[in-house]
């Protein structure tokens, strides 16, 4: 009989009517759209220093810096965000690079509206050019190179040079902000005094009266020294209780705002003493952690990812996460994250983990990819 079409029918027809004209019912995907947390593709994931340092030095046996080779420089690829065929993603709005440059060479000039940061790994002699200026980079220096300011790094030393670099990549892209030019000139003219900017401003309690008027983006402060980094956390922990989260930890601040050194990356470093085993909290805002110093254990979403020196380990938005100091000695994990823009647009949210005493059942332990060094 003609009319015993069922609803069900009726309601698949108008479906696909819908579908063919590029329209679509709320009612059967408002959960898909309005998730009740964060909904994201980002999986945890770590790279042994051992295996990232033995492809980078391979880089620096086969690629010459060039105009059309600008950067030498191996990425941290997270594969379940090349699952969804997102190239450079660490997480869904953080790249995180390793570059390698060799004695004598030069990264050439270019700009681009991505922020940049720099953390020093290994070597000295190196500098990054900012706007005019070189700042010499030494090892656990932080440097910023803020959006749209023109940047080349060139090598003066003798040993290579090998740094993190993290850029908001997801997260401009997601935006459709990216903007790019290559500089004239393979390095920029310097017309400022070297490391001018850290001798100026790294007390961060004094501003010339020249620069009154000067707003506080970008940061006057480019560059960071460990030995600065350093000390704070050792009175920091002499003086207060660890935070129950993050042990003692700072975030790198801008002078003239008091908010993150650069507006879109975080960038924290932290300090585990021997045995100190945090309480596992989550967070919207995602990170990429270096490990400085030390060894021990992060547990992300029961699982966990053992690190030592030099490792790289991702954080994904909104998982349960916990640090353990397992070794002997102070650890030191340095991290970017997205958590500036999070709060911007106030969307971040915290919440501890309350079940067994706050540390999570371990139900499975990360395996890594590990090279044999040559
Ligand atoms: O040194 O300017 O890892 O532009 C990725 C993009 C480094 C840099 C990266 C970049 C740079």
């Amino acid at each position: 009989m003609a009319n015993s079409v069922s609803e069900e029918e009726i309601f698949n027809q108008y479906y696909e009517e819908l579908e063919q004209d590029q329209l679509g019912p709320l009612w059967t995907k408002l959960r898909y759209m309005v998730t009740k947390e964060p909904a994201h593709d980002v999986e945890p994931y770590l790279w042994k220093w051992q295996t990232i340092h033995k492809h980078l030095l391979r880089s620096g046996e086969l690629l010459p810096l060039g105009r059309d080779s600008e950067r030498r420089v191996v990425y941290l690829q997270n594969p379940s965000l090349m699952k969804k065929g997102l190239i450079g993603y660490a997480t869904n709005t953080l790249y995180a690079g390793i570059q390698l440059l060799l004695p004598g060479e030069v990264a050439p000039a270019h700009r681009h509206t991505q922020s940049a940061i720099r953390f020093i790994i290994e070597g000295d002699g190196a500098f990054t050019a900012v706007d005019g200026e070189k700042t010499y980079m030494e090892q656990g220096d932080l440097i910023l190179t803020p959006s749209w300011t023109w940047h080349d790094h060139g090598h003066e030393g003798k040993e290579p040079m090998i740094w993190m670099d993290g850029l908001d990549v997801g997260l401009v892209r997601n935006l459709a902000g990216s903007f790019y030019e290559p500089h004239p000139d393979n390095a920029q003219p310097v017309t400022k005094p070297d490391n001018g900017s850290t001798l100026r401003y790294a007390g961060g309690s004094y501003r010339p009266v020249t620069e009154r008027k000067k707003r506080g983006y970008p940061s006057p402060l480019l560059a960071y020294k460990w030995e600065k980094t350093k000390g704070t956390l050792h009175h920091l922990s002499q003086l207060q209780e660890a935070d129950p989260f993050d042990g003692y930890a700072v975030d790198y601040i801008n002078p003239l705002t008091g908010g993150s050194a650069d507006p879109r990356i975080g960038t924290t470093m932290q300090k585990l003493p021997p045995g100190m085993h945090t309480q596992a909290h989550r967070h919207v805002h995602t990170a990429v952690y270096h490990v400085l110093e030390g060894t021990g254990y992060t547990v992300i979403n029961g699982q966990k990812f053992e690190w030592s020196k030099g490792d790289f380990f991702v954080l994904p938005p909104w998982s349960w996460h916990e640090h353990v100091n397992a070794g002997s000695r102070d650890a030191y994990l340095f991290s970017i994250n997205d958590r500036p823009v999070l709060e911007m647009l106030d969307l971040e949210k915290e919440q501890p983990y309350e079940e067994h005493n706050g540390n999570q059942p371990i139900t499975g332990i990360f395996t890594p990819v590990v090279q044999e060094s040559e």
